[in-house]
């Protein structure tokens, strides 16, 4: 055993307009499944055996370098997957937006503080909503940074790496965040993520 690409849980063009088939090709096809490719590489011994989830999140918990690295950006992407779906963006719905307002003030409010995270992100990297303790936060992390090494429990987040919207967006950030909010996020899993949370 070692670890394995997760498939996509829809199909490659299922994210069409606004996330194209090509980019899901590359960014699911190439970039993520040479973050598992690298990671299995680098674990030696019985650690080459390891599989689960629990296990990468232990080694995220603990690994530095290139192993944290590349276990990380496991982890970061497979959740990337899940925070979008066809026919996902919009505004939340029930106890999530209820949080969301308590937090933020209204969604229109998270929404520019989520957007502004993910635009100034310099360079690589990842926005976040995320639970610190009670409250619900937005956090910006560079390259493969993730809120498990910080404590935190990770609710939402969208890949800023220019490999997730080069593509189709070539080098607006900011039209491919909003694009992201209005058309993709699955607030299903976000509010399945705050739920078993608490
Ligand atoms: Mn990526």
């Amino acid at each position: 055993m070692a670890f394995a690409l997760p498939d996509l849980p829809y199909a490659k063009d299922a994210l069409e307009p606004h996330l194209s088939a090509e980019t899901l090709e590359y960014h699911h096809g190439k970039h993520h499944n040479a973050y598992v490719t690298n990671l299995n590489g680098l674990l030696q011994g019985p650690d080459a055996e390891l599989s689960t989830q629990e296990d990468l999140e232990r080694i995220i918990s603990s690994a530095e370098g290139g192993v944290f690295n590349n276990a990380a950006q496991v982890w970061n992407h497979s959740f990337y997957w899940s925070c979008m779906k066809p026919g996902g963006g919009g505004q939340p719905s029930g106890g999530l937006a209820k949080a969301i307002e308590a937090a933020f003030g209204s969604y229109d409010d998270f929404a520019k503080e989520f957007t502004q995270a993910a635009v100034t992100q310099f360079g690589s990297g990842w926005a976040w909503l995320v639970k610190d303790g009670d409250a619900l936060k937005i956090t910006k992390t560079g390259n493969a940074d993730l809120p498990l090494k910080h404590g935190q429990t990770a609710l939402l987040t969208v890949d800023v790496w220019e490999h997730a919207y080069y593509i189709d967006y070539r080098n607006l950030r900011p039209k491919y965040v909003e694009t992201f909010l209005s058309n993709l996020v699955a607030w299903d899993f976000v509010a399945a993520n705050l739920a078993a949370a608490q």
